[in-house]
């Protein structure tokens, strides 16, 4: 190879995130500060995962991008937010072996290019911006040998997309919103790792695949400004909910887990139905699935399963083990056979619940 032609890469994988308590609304757009704590459980990395290669060499002309295959524009601040900001952190680095040695100061001068993957399809109108800017974030601090913590990282990463910032860590994962004006405290830390309670199965049932209508980035901005009941969630709902919600997951106490995360979708959803125009993300087949869940929880004299909804249609259901799961997912077959094209399900978790 002609000296100045070669070529280092690194490669990642993170899992996306989904919230138990809500993250919707910033006081910053541009850092991206959220006006309060947010909780979530990251997945198993096998299932809805983003996978990252990130490679520099000095002979890309440009920074350049490709998810799933396809080239697609880096243009956006929020891109352009975490590059700059892992460039910053890069350090000196050198393999003796290969004759390659970057200085601090050549990785500014350095261009890269970065291939990511989901491994689900992209259709399943799942959530891709927290796995997929985590995975950046992380793969293109290990390239430039960053050496920063992983509060500084999911701070990073938050700047390129809110949720993000929680899919540095595995486990139970708490952003805390911070108090200062240059986000430098607005970061996730851990508050359980993936060990901690291996009894939860997760399953997601897709209700549709369909493209949401309100991205979430509008969304909020909407509610923001004009919801007084996001007002009264931000300041007075969630910080109690979020000290509960800590010790739920401490005590792994299922019970006050699912009473939580199913309390805080719904409120999430009439903030949406608060705002004006109204923002609809669930449907008519998300609400079967929630009066589903709420009768058998009720008949079963405590919860079994708890639901929660994103920016979308799709229910997400956590059950409390293996067995309780099988019987949901029989459940959710009967009465929503997937044969109607919009009513596909989608599962997430062990596969082998099917044949318990
Ligand atoms: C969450 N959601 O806590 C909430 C619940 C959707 C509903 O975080 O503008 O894609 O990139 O910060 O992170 C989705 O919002 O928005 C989200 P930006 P993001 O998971």
């Amino acid at each position: 190879e002609a000296e100045g032609q070669w070529v280092l890469m690194a490669t990642g994988r993170s899992p996306t995130n989904i919230a138990v308590i809500k993250y919707w609304g910033k006081r910053d757009e541009a850092l991206i500060l959220p006006i309060n704590d947010s909780i979530s459980v990251t997945l198993d990395p096998d299932h809805l995962s983003a996978t990252t290669t990130v490679a520099v060499s000095p002979s890309f002309a440009s920074d350049r991008m490709w998810l799933n295959g396809k080239e697609i524009s880096l243009s956006g601040g929020r891109f352009q937010s975490c590059l700059r900001e892992i460039r910053k952190r890069a350090r000196d680095f050198e393999d003796e072996k290969k004759g390659i040695k970057v200085n601090q100061a050549d990785w500014e001068k350095l261009h890269v290019h970065i291939a990511s993957y989901n491994n689900f399809p992209t259709a399943a109108g799942l959530a891709s911006s927290a796995a997929g800017l985590a995975c950046l974030v992380f793969t293109l601090g290990k390239l430039m040998n960053v050496k920063e913590d992983y509060g500084e990282l999911s701070s990073i990463a938050r700047q390129g997309s809110g949720s993000a910032c929680r899919s540095i860590y595995g486990g139970f994962v708490k952003w805390c919103m911070g108090k200062k004006d240059d986000g430098s405290d607005s970061i996730a830390v851990q508050l359980a790792d993936e060990a901690h309670w291996t009894d939860l199965v997760i399953i997601i049932a897709v209700v549709s695949s369909k493209q949401k209508e309100t991205s979430s980035t509008s969304g909020m901005r909407d509610s923001v400004e004009t919801s007084p009941l996001l007002q009264y969630r931000a300041q007075t709902v969630v910080p109690s909910r979020v000290l509960k919600m800590e010790e739920t997951i401490k005590n792994r106490d299922f019970e006050s887990f699912a009473k939580l995360t199913c309390a805080d979708s719904n409120q999430f959803h009439a903030v949406c139905l608060d705002t004006s125009p109204p923002i609809f993300y669930m449907n008519d087949t998300s609400h079967r699935i929630i009066s589903l869940v709420e009768k058998w929880n009720h008949s079963e004299g405590a919860p079994q399963v708890a639901y929660t909804f994103d920016a979308g249609p799709n229910a997400v259901l956590i059950a409390r083990n293996r067995k309780t799961a099988a019987r949901l997912l029989q459940k959710l077959l009967y009465y929503f056979p997937p044969q109607n094209k919009d009513l596909s399900s989608y599962l997430v978790g062990d596969k082998s619940i099917l044949s318990d």
